[in-house]
Parts: structure tokens; C-alpha cells; sequence
């Protein structure tokens, strides 16, 4: 799961990118190229469970993070940046709230709502270009023979036009899982969900909570596919080199009590759509991403292929079940440790023990 750091020029994406994923990114100016790195999904329930079975290893879920540089309109018609961007399952979009007199912001003020639409035009006009040059040709093939796939394409990139030119990001057209089906090649931008990342400066922390509800509901309040949060850079960009143990007292010290960027990975993994399990042994505890409504035998089949393949039935307990019980044998005794089939839908937090032949 990739998703696309995006934004205006100069508004703090490569920073965030680095505290992110640890990825230095020197020498990359003027370049479209996107750099990657991954970040671990913050999980409390994987460090309850590796403390009930001590693992020797214990591992998160990473999610990929792409820095794209500023994202201009010249940005946008060059066929490799566009082509990074389409690939990608979601896009942070970096906001900037922070003052900085040695680095002005493109625009010489700051206006996060007045970025965030500049970019979903930007998103919005690209996939418009897409969707006429298809139509074009589409009508052109539909003249020459009658074909019911392509004039149901035809139907529903009509309305993918429609929606575009009422300003509407394709995000928030409801489809058919049938027109679901016949959009998904296209990979439109707009219908790509994306998280607004508010880039605050050390001084309006203590606002975070008024400035994150102002702009939830500008922003995305009603929309599909849209979330909101805020984080720190240079606070956090601090935070990375303390130890630990001396995070919190750093954070407390600016009223904040989470850090930054695990509330940007979590709201991106949400977004994403995605929930986690749990595999618990004493060589490793691992947390697994799989697709909110996803049954067992998926999650079996994300395990292992065999997994899946020879699927008997699977353990299942809440991780905190499991956690208060004290281990497995605790839990079936008291009866707490169900059994469940292929069709099971896996809930967020499920410790799984797949039983296969
Ligand atoms: N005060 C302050 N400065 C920041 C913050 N984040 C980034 N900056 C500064 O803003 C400038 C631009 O930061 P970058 O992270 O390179 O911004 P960018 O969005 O990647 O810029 P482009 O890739 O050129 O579009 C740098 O000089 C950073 O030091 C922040 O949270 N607070
Ligand atoms: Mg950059």
C-alpha cells in the first residue's frame, strides 16, 4: 500500500517524509522523481501481546510513503510524475500552516483551504482530460459497432464528467461495484482518498484541537474518502532524536500527548480501508493489514498461500481477551477462544491461529 506525500511547493513534505520513514533525501532538487521509504503502523495491541509472549522479534505493519516534489501544474503534465501518482492507493496532502520568512510559500500567504482546492483542481483537471480523451474515442467505436461493455463505460465516464465539471471529485461519486469495476484502470486521481496534513507551526499547538475541527469540517465533514489531521513538523523532527522515555515529557512540554506521526499513519491506514490482525508467538508477534469485511481464509492466505490453501478452521480472540486471559490455554478454558470457518469476517484487533492440514 503506497500512498503519495503531496503538495504545494515548499510546505513541508520532504521533512514530514524524513520523520516518517527515517529517509534522508539529499540531492533530489528539481527532480520528479518520488522517493520511498516505509513507516511502522503504531500498534499498542502488538506490544501487549510480544509482552505476554515475549517474542524474539516483533513486527508492525509498514506502510509505503512516496515524497513527491512540489506539485505544480508543469508538475502535473509530466507523463513520470503523473505516472507515480496514478499508482499509488491514497495521497497525504501536506497543508502549511507554519510561518517561515526564509521560506516563503508559493502563494506569499498562507491559506490551507485556498491549497487544498488549488490541488483538487489540479487532481480534478487531469482526470477530466482523461475521461474526454476516452469518451472521444469511445463514441468514435460506438458508432462503427454496438457493444454493450463499451457503451456501459460509455454510461459511467458520462457521469464521471458530469461530476468533474460540477467541481465534484470522483471520490465522492457514488458507482456500481459493475462501474467500480470498469473506472479502476483508469486510476483517477480524484477518486484516490486523501488525508489533509496540517503542517502547524511550535506556536499553534495549543490550538491543534480548534484548527483540526475547523478544518474537518471545511474540508471533509460529509465527503467520502477525505480525513483530516494535524501534526508538528519541527516539533516532531525534534522528537525523533530524544529517546523514548523522554517523549513525553517533550510533547507534554507543547500540550501535545501523541505524537504527530503516529496520528498520520493511523489516519492513513484507515483511510486506506484497512484493519489489522494478529499472529502471537514466542518467535514472533505480527501485526497483518488486510482489507476491513476480508474473511479468514484471506487473512489465512495473506499469513501463507498454504494457509489458505489447506484451510481447516481458525482460532480467533480479541487481542485484549487474549491479553487478560494470559495465554491460549487460559483462554479456551475459560471458553473465550472461538473457532471460526473460512467464511468468518476477521474483526480489527482478531488474534488468529490458523489450523490447516
Ligand atoms: N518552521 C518550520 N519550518 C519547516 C517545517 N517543515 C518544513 N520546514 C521548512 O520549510 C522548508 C521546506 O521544507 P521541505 O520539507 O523541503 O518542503 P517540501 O514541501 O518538500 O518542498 P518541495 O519539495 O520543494 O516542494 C525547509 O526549509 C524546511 O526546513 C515546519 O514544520 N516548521
Ligand atoms: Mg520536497
Amino acid at each position: 500500500m503506497r500512498t503519495a506525500i503531496i503538495g504545494l511547493p515548499q510546505v513541508g513534505k520532504t521533512a514530514l517524509f524524513k520523520i516518517l520513514t527515517g529517509v534522508g533525501a539529499e540531492g533530489r532538487v528539481g527532480t520528479t522523481k518520488a522517493q520511498l521509504g516505509v513507516a511502522k503502523v503504531p500498534d499498542d495491541r502488538l506490544t501487549a501481546l510480544a509482552g505476554l509472549f515475549r517474542p524474539r522479534k516483533t513486527t508492525p505493519v509498514t506502510l509505503e510513503y512516496a515524497d513527491m516534489p512540489g506539485l505544480s501544474r508543469e508538475a502535473l503534465n509530466e507523463p513520470s510524475y503523473i505516472g507515480s501518482l496514478r499508482t499509488v492507493d491514497a495521497f497525504a496532502h501536506v497543508l502549511r500552516l507554519f510561518e517561515d520568512d526564509t521560506v516563503m510559500h508559493v502563494e506569499g500567504t498562507l491559506d490551507p483551504a485556498r491549497d487544498w482546492a488549488a490541488i483538487e483542481f489540479e487532481l480534478m483537471l487531469n482526470d477530466l482530460q482523461v475521461v474526454e480523451n476516452r469518451l472521444q474515442r469511445l463514441e468514435k467505436d460506438l458508432q462503427r459497432m454496438r457493444d454493450s461493455q463499451l457503451s456501459a463505460e460509455r454510461d459511467v465516464l458520462l457521469e464521471c464528467r458530469d461530476c468533474l465539471e460540477r467541481d465534484c471529485p470522483l471520490r465522492e461519486l457514488s458507482v456500481s461495484p459493475e462501474q467500480s469495476k470498469l473506472l479502476r484502470g483508469f486510476q483517477f486521481l480524484s477518486a484516490k482518498p486523501i488525508l489533509a496534513v496540517l503542517n502547524l507551526g511550535e506556536d499553534q499547538t495549543e490550538e491543534m484541537p480548534a484548527i483540526l475541527s475547523k478544518y474537518d469540517a471545511e474540508l471533509a465533514s460529509g465527503r467520502r474518502g477525505v480525513g483530516v489531521t494535524a501534526v508538528c513538523g519541527s516539533i516532531e523532527s525534534e522528537l525523533v532524536e530524544l529517546e523514548p522515555d523522554e517523549r513525553e515529557e517533550y510533547l507534554a512540554s507543547y500540550a501535545l500527548t501523541e505524537s504527530g506521526m503516529s496520528r498520520l499513519v493511523s489516519a492513513t491506514y484507515g483511510l486506506l480501508g484497512l484493519i489489522s490482525f494478529l499472529t502471537v508467538g514466542d518467535r514472533e508477534c505480527r501485526a497483518w493489514p488486510i482489507r476491513r469485511g476480508a474473511t479468514a481464509i484471506t487473512a489465512a492466505g495473506a499469513v501463507h498461500t498454504d494457509f489458505a490453501k489447506r484451510f481447516i478452521r481458525a482460532e480467533a480472540i480479541q487481542w485484549r481477551a487474549l491479553v487478560e486471559s494470559g495465554g491460549f490455554s487460559e483462554a479456551r478454558a475459560a471458553g473465550v477462544l472461538r473457532l471460526e470457518g473460512k467464511g468468518y469476517l476477521v474483526e480489527d484487533g482478531d488474534v488468529l491461529v490458523f489450523r490447516h492440514g
